[in-house]
């Protein structure tokens, strides 16, 4: 019998490839290109099946170029390269890969929030460029992450996560804003308090985002949003690029109207507002927060499960462990 085609549309570990080609006829990309909407839509010809990341857009005009496509793996969380709406009206089943990066992730978010608040990065940049030459009082002089407030926006798995490292391990009074307010027990576990979005931003010494990308989150911290921040806070952007107003955000740490940023993520990542690279109060990474080895392989490997499940394959076939739009399986 032939085996059903897929393509996997960036470079994965070899063992996951492997793992799929027991099951598919695989294409893949190895030398790991990022293709143009053209290009990838010449390489879904006859695939029933795509294991996909954020840099592949997945739209109706795609879809309907391919109505043989059945399944959207997408190995990350977020997923807003999808029109999960315009995937479920044609029956194509879209999944993710939660609950794997989420301590992976909630750790980097941690880790930025530190070499911000603590100017780690630019201290280094300071004494490699050789300009360590004696003691000062106030040298790279920074702010306390221990018993500071701890701004939460978007309380999903990862802001959660986030919460307990600073309410267990770094003493600090946890504040957030999410759309649905946790359960109260939940909250007394995490010691978080519940405010608005306005007090959120008054109040946290460090403002960390976590909030899925969407219509709505679109600039939910632009210029009035840093204007009500603490002019000594530091703000944090693991989340998706679009959630800051990347021009505005340049301007208020021109201006020192926040103290710093920590962003892994960007407005048209993966290039960025050059005037970013001038300023000295911001911690600039390239979307790692889930790069860590064993999560990495855990997300190719879910991603992977969910094409195999999801199309029909293996023990699990027809029930795919992680699917965005279920009422596509129940259809
Ligand atoms: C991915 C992420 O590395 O999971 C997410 O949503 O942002 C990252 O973990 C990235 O999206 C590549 O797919």
């Amino acid at each position: 019998m032939m085996k059903p085609a897929i393509l996997v549309a960036r470079a994965v570990f070899p063992e996951t490839i492997a793992r799929l080609r027991e099951h598919f006829e695989v294409s893949d990309n190895p030398d790991d290109e990022v293709w143009s909407k053209q290009e990838l839509s010449r390489r879904l010809q006859g695939k029933v099946g795509a294991l996909t990341t954020g840099s592949e857009r997945i739209d109706a005009e795609l879809l309907d170029a391919h109505p043989q496509l059945k399944l959207v793996a997408n190995m990350a969380v977020g997923y807003n390269n999808f029109d999960v709406e315009a995937c479920t009206a044609r029956g194509v089943l879209c999944t993710n890969t939660p609950d794997v990066l989420t301590e992976t992730t909630a750790d980097f978010g941690f880790a930025l929030m530190m070499a911000t608040a603590r100017r780690i990065a630019e201290s280094e940049h300071a004494l490699r460029r050789g300009e360590w030459t004696k003691w000062s009082y106030d040298m790279f002089i920074g702010s306390d992450v221990h018993g500071a407030t701890l701004g939460i926006l978007g309380m999903g798995r990862i802001g959660q996560a986030i919460a307990r490292r600073g309410a267990h391990g770094f003493g600090m009074q946890v504040i957030y804003h999410n759309r649905s307010r946790l359960d109260q027990a939940t909250e007394a576990a995490l010691n978080a308090r519940y405010v608005s979005k306005e007090e959120l931003l008054r109040e946290a010494d460090h403002l960390v985002l976590v909030l899925p990308y969407s219509a709505s989150s679109h600039h939910a911290i632009g210029e009035a949003e840093l204007a009500l921040m603490k002019p000594s806070a530091c703000l944090i952007n693991i989340a998706r690029g679009g959630i800051v107003d990347d021009a505005a955000l340049v301007r208020a740490l021109a201006a020192r109207q926040i103290a710093a940023a920590g962003l892994d993520v960007f407005e048209n990542e993966p290039a960025l507002n050059p005037a970013l690279l001038e300023l000295p109060n911001v911690v600039l990474t390239p979307h790692i927060a889930s790069a860590t080895v064993a999560t990495r392989r855990a997300m190719a490997e879910l991603a992977a499960d969910n094409l195999i499940a999801g199309l029909g394959c293996g023990p699990q076939a027809g029930r795919p462990p992680t699917p965005i739009n279920p009422q596509v399986l129940a259809g």
